[in-house]
């Protein structure tokens, strides 16, 4: 497989470079960074949905798959990126979503008119006994049923009532994803990331949940595996040159197996969420908990273990646009900013697996902060903090949870320079950017080698520079509570990476490890030699080799 020895930088456009000054990032403004993204050698760019949509959830609300919403440019300015993208050996990932499609789509409105075959593509269900069609909840709150007075019918949608689901059953439905796909593919895309895919496989029969909010019957469906076979057959699975990974929510390692499996011929890889659940309180996003860093190893190795075993294949990830900053949340972005920032990036980077970067995480940003409501633009977070106010929360309370799991944490403006706006743009932008930025930009830190940027740069010429990172077994190495060791092997060549987490610790290595004559390729703190008694200081990160 090509891919293994890549990495991947998400932009999400309206908040990445502001090319004309409208206070919204731009595909020309991607253009204009590719300079940027080159210096930190990265080899694909997943940028999040910039076609057609009324942006109710910021372009994950489709109304045209075929073309780009003026807010974000032209047609032209997408393909002159994909053209001076392609002077650096750097590849375009669009992002498909799938699921469901604005309700401003073509479709969803002709159905709604009364048209047969576009009532068909979607799930609309009569009420019986006065009852919604099943109890579920959708995944931004409230019932996933919508009322359409048209129709005197509900329709689902898993996400906002502006997000009707698709009816993959359907195969007009699927024959239209698939022609979508290549028509970008006939546009010279090279990467595709699915929205939320393991969701469009819908039971045959509808039924109440009563021991949860609906998704055991949704997630990883019936159809889902043919249906993704069939996508793969009938699209990018004839061509060697595309890389796919798939947004797999709630999910299983066994249904991933299949999903990215070599000879399964789903997709290259996966997105699982499991490892970002461990500072959630009973599983639940909106209740908060210390984060468990034993868990995380647990769950890490458990992933490392399973799909290479499986010969199956993950995307590896701390940040994206639904997720706050990991060195917020895992980190200290205070007095350990800039080492936990590095020992993160290490623990993710050094895995057998992609690794995908989110814009601003090279540079150590981190949440919002903001101060009050108003300063959230995401529809998950406003509705969330009106349903704690229904349940009786004090606005503080409802705050304070919102500031820690929103969504708009990983939404900010990134920060380029310590001027207006750090940089994005000339203008007010559409969400506030984080007041740090006169600390935290790209500008203080490209000359800075011992910066974050500078960091994650060496990590990514690591995995080309390094079999055992790219192409290695994984071997977890058994330790005490809050460190992390782990060994990537190939052949005779070994690596071995040493983390520690929030506190001073002693650690004593095996013998037959020391004698092996390791030395250190990288620290966030000195380069020192391996012996078989260490003290480490909080967040310590060491790579070792070995020949
Ligand atoms: O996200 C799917 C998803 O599961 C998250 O939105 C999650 O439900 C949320 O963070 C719960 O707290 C994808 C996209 O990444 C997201 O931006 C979209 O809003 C969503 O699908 C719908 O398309
Ligand atoms: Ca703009």
């Amino acid at each position: 497989m090509s891919f293994k020895n890549k990495v991947v930088y998400q932009i999400y456009p309206k908040s990445f470079y502001d090319s004309n000054n409208d206070g919204i990032g731009d595909l020309k403004g991607i253009t204009k960074k590719l300079k940027y993204l080159n210096f930190l050698g990265i080899d694909y760019i997943w940028i999040t949905p910039f076609f057609v949509s009324p942006q109710r959830d910021n372009g994950y609300d489709v109304a045209d798959y075929y073309n780009i919403d003026p807010l974000y440019g032209t047609m032209e300015d997408l393909d002159e990126l994909i053209l001076e993208a392609s002077k650096y050996g750097i590849k375009l990932m669009l992002d498909m979503v799938f699921n469901h499609t604005s309700t401003e789509h073509i479709w969803f409105k002709q159905a709604i008119q009364g048209n047969k075959k576009y009532q068909n593509y979607y799930f609309f269900k009569k009420s019986i006994d006065n009852k919604l069609p099943t109890n579920w909840v959708s995944k931004f709150g409230g019932n996933t049923w919508e009322y359409c007075k048209e129709l005197d019918m509900y329709y689902l949608h898993l996400f906002d009532k502006t997000q009707a689901d698709l009816n993959w059953e359907n195969p007009e439905v699927r024959k239209e994803m698939t022609k979508i796909v290549n028509f970008w593919i006939n546009k010279g895309i090279e990467g595709f990331r699915f929205d939320v895919v393991n969701l469009i496989s819908k039971p045959q029969i509808f039924k109440d949940d009563f021991i949860g909010d609906g998704r055991r019957f949704y997630t990883d469906g019936p159809n889902i595996h043919s249906y993704l076979k069939e996508l793969n057959k009938n699209s990018f699975g004839k061509l060697k040159n595309i890389v796919t990974v798939g947004e797999m929510s709630s999910t299983t390692i066994e249904n991933c197996y299949k999903y990215s499996g070599e000879k399964e011929n789903e997709l290259s890889m996966v997105f699982s969420f499991h490892h970002l659940k461990i500072d959630y309180k009973n599983k639940n996003k909106w209740e908060l908990q210390e984060a468990d860093f034993e868990e995380l190893k647990e769950i890490l190795n458990t992933w490392q273990l399973g799909m290479q075993k499986n010969n199956a294949w993950n995307a590896l990830f701390w940040c994206n646009h639904d997720q706050p900053r990991i060195v917020s949340r895992l980190g200290d972005d205070k007095i350990y900013w800039k080492k936990s920032a590095k020992m993160l990036a290490t623990m993710i980077h050094c895995l057998r697996g992609t690794p995908y970067i989110y814009q601003g995480e090279e540079i150590g940003m981190t949440n919002t902060y903001f101060e009050t409501i108003n300063d959230f633009k995401d529809i998950e977070s406003l509705n969330y903090y009106d349903i704690f106010l229904k349940e009786g929360k004090s606005p503080e309370e409802a705050l304070k949870i919102i500031q820690e799991r929103s969504r708009d944490n990983g939404r900010t403006p990134m920060q380029w320079n310590n001027k207006n706006f750090g940089g994005f743009s000339n203008i007010i932008p559409w969400i506030n950017p984080i007041k740090n930025f006169k600390q935290i930009n790209v500008e203080n830190q490209i000359n800075d080698c011992d910066s974050i940027l500078h960091y994650y740069k060496k990590l990514i010429q690591l995995r080309k520079n390094y079999l055992p990172i790219s192409e290695g077994e994984f071997i977890p190495v058994i330790t005490e509570k809050d460190i992390y060791i782990y060994k990537r092997k190939y052949n005779s060549e070994e690596i071995l990476v040493i983390l520690n987490y929030k506190n001073k610790k002693e650690i004593t290595l095996p013998k037959e490890e020391i004698e092996k004559n390791y030395s250190c390729i990288l620290s966030n703190n000195n380069i020192i030699k391996l012996t078989s008694k260490l003290t480490l200081e909080p967040f310590d990160t060491f790579v070792f080799y070995k020949k």
